[in-house]
């Protein structure tokens, strides 16, 4: 079926005027199989778990106001579930898929539709497994394009793609992420990052797997960059090509021209690039962002800008990313997102705030007898590593259920303390536990997120399920409440549904709670999730018959 719009032409005093009628929603449905496929990279062929057997997997497209259904079927051996991020999920938690939190896994042979509509959002959002570090090969783009005979707010691109970058493993993931916890160390590295499922011509195999963008001259190109990685902040540059930056997580932003980016996991970033250089080979490379001394995977990833004609004898020219460690270009990178705020697309930035909530983030260390220091690494939010219960915690929720969680997470740190100061690495424990934030319905909520010193201070993109949120303001060093509000941006700050606390700083970010449900909250680093950096809002229902959870679907499935 269609997108059901009518264009009606009016011939009215000479002047034309094509009026768009939006009718009905168009229903898409896709079919997901989770399949285990050989894949062969880096000159190593493994299984890895993926969907439809695609390396990312298939791209959804959808306008503004569709339906979506999404059949999974599990025929892989681990547990699954898909998280829709970026999808707003208005009253249905029920589709938004974080194991254990939303939903209980749908297990090998098992299937579970997705049920979702996309209303009142459009750009570039993505999909992932979410659980354990599946993800790391189960993930694709959500494209949602806007409503019929709605333009773009910047100049109509000739074509656009997708630029999905990820992480590579030439061991199993399950198996490196189970010997990071077995050991209580940090897991390894990857081995690759990757452009489209390809690490390009720079790694040595005689295989080159290489993403190739063919450009006709004096064209523009959108291209739709995702950050897929599991645990990499990433730059991303085009040899010779100026980006100019249009929309970040599914939101409009002020349109700026820049010659690299900076992308964390969990974040999107659209931009504009016109093919305006002497007709070449130009290569795309990202690379990680990292500016503590903690391994990482450094190596480059590359695809090729490829000008029509041109052949491919020519050798790419490399484009000159920011150093590894270069904080400030980040923080101005930063600096530089505004949204678009546009009488089409208000930025409605709450300006009261009902509920002030302070986190802080810190690793840590907690006893673990089996382990190879007798410790294992872990990590808190106000002190507090969040524990996954055995049944969902919105089923819990919606049933009344007793004893899965406690609603007590605190609005504040336990101790005050000199956060970001000389580092701590003494009484590095947490506390363990379910403890989730209840919220009133449609409150306004302004959340700090404090990074701390507890072992060392590192910087984390933080996401949150059901929503997008306004960054208000971001430092370095400690919160100060008596001053920072004061430099706040409550006109055109940023929407996102995910965004970087710097190392050794602070990141307030405000939203107002009007989607009831259960929601998670967590670091999109993944090595940082697993050691329980990661917490819940319920958001409670309102009185309104349109303000409180929907039924849950029939066919979800059971723990
Ligand atoms: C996987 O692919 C590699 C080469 O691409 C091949 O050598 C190997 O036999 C395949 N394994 C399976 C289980 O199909
Ligand atoms: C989902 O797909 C599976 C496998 O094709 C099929 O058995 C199942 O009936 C489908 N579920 C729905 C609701 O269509
Ligand atoms: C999606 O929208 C349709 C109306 O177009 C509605 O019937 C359905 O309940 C909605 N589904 C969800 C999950 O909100
Ligand atoms: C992790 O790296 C170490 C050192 O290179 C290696 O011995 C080990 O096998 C790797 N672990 C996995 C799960 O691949
Ligand atoms: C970006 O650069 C192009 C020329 O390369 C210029 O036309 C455009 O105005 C610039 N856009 C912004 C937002 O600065
Ligand atoms: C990348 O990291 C490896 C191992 O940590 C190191 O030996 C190498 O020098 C680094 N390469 C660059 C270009 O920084
Ligand atoms: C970044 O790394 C370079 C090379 O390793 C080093 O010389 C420089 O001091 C580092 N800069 C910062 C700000 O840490
Ligand atoms: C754990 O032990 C290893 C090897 O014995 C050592 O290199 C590492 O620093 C220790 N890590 C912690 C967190 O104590
Ligand atoms: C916090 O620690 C930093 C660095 O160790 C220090 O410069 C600062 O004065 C301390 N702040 C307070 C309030 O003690
Ligand atoms: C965190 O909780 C643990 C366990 O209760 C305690 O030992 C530690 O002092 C607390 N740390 C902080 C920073 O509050
Ligand atoms: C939420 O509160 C705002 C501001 O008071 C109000 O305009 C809006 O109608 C409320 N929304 C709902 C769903 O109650
Ligand atoms: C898969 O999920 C089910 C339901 O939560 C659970 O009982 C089972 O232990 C899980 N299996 C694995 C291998 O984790
Ligand atoms: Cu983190």
């Amino acid at each position: 079926m269609g997108s059901f719009h009518a264009s009606i032409v009016i011939v009215l005093l000479g002047f034309l005027m094509l009026v768009s009628v939006p009718t009905e929603a168009a229903t898409k449905k896709y079919q997901f199989d989770v399949v285990v496929s050989n894949v062969s990279r880096l000159c190593h062929a493994k299984p890895v778990v993926t969907v439809n057997g695609r390396l990312p997997g298939p791209t959804i497209y959808a306008r503004e106001g569709d339906r979506l259904i999404v059949n999974v079927t599990n025929y892989a051996q681990y547990n699954m579930t898909i998280h829709w991020h970026g999808v707003k999920q208005l009253r249905n938690g029920w589709a938004d898929g974080p194991a254990y939190v939303t939903q209980c896994p749908i297990r090998s042979g098992g299937s579970y539709t997705y049920h979702f509509n996309v209303t009142g959002q459009r750009g570039t959002l993505w999909w992932h497994a979410h659980i354990l570090w599946l993800r790391a090969t189960v993930h694709g783009a959500i494209v949602i394009m806007p409503e019929q005979g709605v333009p773009y707010p910047f100049p109509q691109p000739y074509q656009e793609t997708e630029l999905i970058l990820g992480e590579w493993w030439n061991a199993d993931v399950e198996k490196v992420e189970q010997q990071g916890n077995l050991l209580g160390l940090p897991p390894n590295t990857s081995d690759a990052h990757t452009i489209n499922g390809k690490p390009g011509p720079l790694f040595p195999c005689p295989e080159k797997h290489t993403y190739a963008l063919e450009v006709e001259s004096g064209k523009t190109y959108l291209l739709r960059i995702i950050n897929a990685a599991l645990n990499d902040d990433l730059f991303f540059a085009i040899a010779g090509h100026s980006m100019t930056v249009v929309e970040i997580d599914a939101t409009y932003c002020k349109p700026f021209n820049t010659s690299a980016l900076v992308i964390a996991p969990g974040q999107t970033t659209n931009v504009l690039v016109r093919a305006d250089q002497a007709p070449g080979r130009y290569f795309m490379a990202t690379r990680s962002f990292m500016d503590i001394p903690i391994p990482v995977d450094n190596k480059t990833a590359t695809a090729i800008l490829q000008y029509r004609g041109v052949p491919t004898t020519v050798v790419p020219v490399m484009p000159q990313l920011p150093a590894p460690n270069d904080t400030s270009f980040v923080a101005s990178f930063s600096d530089q997102l505004r949204s678009l705020n546009s009488p089409r697309y208000p930025a409605s930035v709450p300006l009261d705030v009902d509920r002030r909530l302070f986190y802080t983030i810190g690793l840590g260390v907690n006893p673990c007898p089996t382990c190879l220091n007798g410790t294992r690494l872990t990590a808190s939010l106000n002190n507090i590593t969040f524990v996954l219960p055995q049944v969902a915690l919105l089923q819990a929720h919606y049933y009344d259920m007793k004893g899965v969680f406690r609603l007590d997470f605190p609005d504040k740190p336990p101790t005050s303390f000199n956060y970001t100061g000389t580092p701590l690495t003494a009484n590095l424990g947490t506390s363990l536990g379910t403890r989730l934030s209840r919220i009133a319905f449609n409150s306004t909520v302004e959340l700090v997120l404090q990074d701390t010193n507890l072992l060392m201070v590192e910087s984390h993109p933080f996401h949150l399920h059901g929503y997008n949120f306004f960054v208000v303001g971001t430092g370095i060093g400690n919160f100060d409440p008596a001053k920072d509000p004061e430099t706040f941006n409550l006109i055109d700050p940023p929407e996102r549904n995910t965004v970087g606390v710097p190392t050794g700083g602070w990141t307030a970010i405000r939203f107002r709670a009007d989607n009831p449900g259960v929601w998670f909250m967590h670091c999109h680093l993944e090595v940082h999730t697993s050691w329980g950096l990661k917490m819940a809002f319920v958001v409670e229902n309102g009185d309104g018959p349109e303000e409180s959870i929907l039924p849950p679907p029939m066919d979800l499935p059971p723990c």
